[in-house]
């Protein structure tokens, strides 16, 4: 029996020089996370660069991601699209093809609550496993209400959202009716699972994940001074990789630990030779990285 909870890596999408699919170094990247002892993996989202790819290889992805993944452990694909026919196909496909669950961003534009909700209601009924939503009100302004959250929640087979907000009350209002919350702010993970959230979803766990399993583990204990002091480890990292475009500085700081996932899709940029040269020397000064780089070379 699959659980929605716990730490599941938004996993960066691993590409070779030409733009195409690496599936050995996605591979190595889920072993990588499977090795820290995560719950799961989210694959084809925002952070893994779902939206610049083909719907052929998306389809691709998501069945690396299955293929390798332990019985046990949630595999949840996001099959958000701009148009509402490929979301339905790639929920589809990933239900077909054995994921837990599918999820999908809000539609990308300047929908209103009405055409959102067709859209959430299109994709959860292609689907025959369950559906995680967003909120994400940055993105899709007109989802705001916790009356309106609560209402896509409703939709048949929704069981569930990725929170991409830092208002914690409105979390825990959400968190009333019994849908699984996955918080989506790893700067703020520990803080969210105490205002209710049931696990998290995010890009850094690409690079540590084994600190946010300890994090969740610790919260979960109720051992709050100790998750206080780890979330200001982990922010420490985050704080340095945040000076940056956050996917290409995830995907560099993935090289750096010996996971070459290479650059990013355009339209988005990679990181200049600089900027890597900066960020390497930064995270070098960080007694925090040295550490986690310790013991990633000696696994
Ligand atoms: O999905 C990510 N959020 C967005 C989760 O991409 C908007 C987070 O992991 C952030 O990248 C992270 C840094 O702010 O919390």
């Amino acid at each position: 029996m699959i659980r929605f909870e716990g730490i599941i890596p938004a996993a960066v999408t691993p590409f070779d020089s030409d733009g195409q699919f690496d599936a050995a170094a996605f591979e190595r990247l889920l072993q990588h996370f499977y090795a820290a002892g995560v719950d799961g993996v989210y694959v084809c989202g925002q952070t893994g660069e779902g939206f610049q790819q083909s719907i052929e290889q998306r389809k691709l992805v998501a069945e690396v991601a299955i293929k390798n993944s332990p019985a046990d452990k949630a595999v949840i694909v996001h099959t958000g699209a701009l148009a509402t026919t490929d979301a339905v196909e790639l929920s589809e496909h990933a239900s077909r093809s054995g994921a837990h669950a599918v999820s999908s961003l809000p539609p990308i534009g300047n929908y209103s609550f009405a055409e959102i909700k067709a859209y959430y209601t299109a994709i959860a009924s292609a689907s025959d496993v369950p559906l995680l939503i967003y909120y994400f009100p940055a993105l899709a302004p007109a989802v705001t209400r916790v009356a309106q959250v609560l209402e896509l929640c409703e939709i048949p087979n929704v069981i569930g959202l990725k929170y991409t907000d830092s208002d914690l009350f409105k979390l825990s209002e959400v968190k009333k009716n019994g849908s699984c919350v996955f918080f989506g702010s790893d700067e703020m993970l520990t803080a969210g699972l105490i205002a209710g959230a049931d696990g998290g979803i995010g890009s850094f766990y690409n690079v540590m994940p084994e600190m946010f399993v300890r994090a969740f583990a610790l919260t979960k204990k109720g051992d709050w001074e100790a998750a206080r002091e780890l979330q200001k480890q982990i922010n420490e990292i985050i704080a340095i990789g945040l000076r940056y475009p956050v996917h290409p500085a995830v995907k560099f700081m993935l090289s750096l630990i010996g996971i070459d996932c290479g650059k990013c899709l355009p339209p988005r940029r990679s990181l200049t030779a600089a900027e890597e040269t900066e960020l390497t020397k930064s995270l070098e000064a960080s007694e925090v990285w040295r550490s986690l780089r310790g013991s990633a070379q000696a696994a």
